[in-house]
């Protein structure tokens, strides 16, 4: 029997979809999360009877992960196959509470307010990384993440700040709603130089260094029955 995914895309067969939805995961050499991540949120999203897409977005060379071109690249696909809304999506992160909709609101909506390595507490107010949704346009207003951002950390707290000139504020579901566990992994090497790009790219003004001013990569799409594999090389 099908088990109704075509390229990581299921629509539901009882009912029309009320949202239409791209689930954006930057993804690098985390090949055990993966086997885990992507049954388990097939699983919890066809509960959800959205029509949707998985495109795992990976960077496919030797070079340290850069999260930020990644998920420009993804919206950037995303976009031309006409989503209208956009889930960015770490994958070590599982979504327990059904109630938790992958959809977009009129707002920014921060997803992940509440995970069990934090004992299920919001670390910090303005955080907005783990798994967030936009919409499309939203994210070329923002002119989508940074390009610069290095390894681990900052790069989502430079997303965030970008909200305030388009006058976009972050909203969240009840915390209760908002739980996810997080998937077991060594603390990636943290980017020494990720304050001091925050603080330029905050003084330059955004537009310098987003999805407008992306640099050349090469990407290379290709399908698989769980997802759409966008491979990308810096
Ligand atoms: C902050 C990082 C964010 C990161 C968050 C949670 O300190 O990039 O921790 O990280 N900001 C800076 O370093 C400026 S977590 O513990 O979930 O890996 O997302």
């Amino acid at each position: 029997m099908s088990n109704g995914l075509v390229n990581g895309s299921y629509t539901p067969e009882h009912c029309n979809a009320l949202f239409s939805v791209a689930i954006l995961v930057a993804y690098k050499n985390r090949q055990s999360q993966l086997d885990i991540f992507l049954p388990y949120i097939h699983n919890f999203l066809r509960k959800q009877n959205i029509h949707y897409r998985l495109y795992v977005v990976e960077q496919q060379d030797n070079k340290t992960f850069n999260k930020g071109i990644l998920y420009n690249v993804g919206a950037k696909t995303a976009m031309e196959d006409h989503f209208p809304c956009l889930i960015l999506h770490d994958v070590d992160l599982l979504p327990l509470d059904d109630r938790n909709l992958y959809a977009c609101a009129n707002e920014p909506r921060h997803m992940s307010a509440s995970i069990d390595k934090f004992r299920f507490m919001l670390p910090y107010d303005s955080l907005l990384g783990g798994v967030a949704a936009l919409k499309s346009e939203q994210y070329v207003a923002i002119n989508g993440y940074s390009n610069r951002f290095l390894g681990w950390g900052g790069e989502d707290d430079d997303f965030q700040r970008r909200l305030l000139p388009q006058k976009l504020n972050t909203i969240r579901f009840p915390i209760e709603m908002s739980r996810y566990t997080m998937l077991a992994h060594p603390q990636e090497h943290r980017n020494v130089d990720r304050f001091m790009i925050m603080r330029e790219n905050l003084k330059e003004g955004y537009e310098k260094d987003g999805l407008s001013t992306l640099p050349f990569v090469s990407v290379r799409i290709s399908h698989h029955p769980l997802f759409t594999l966008v491979g990308v090389q810096l």
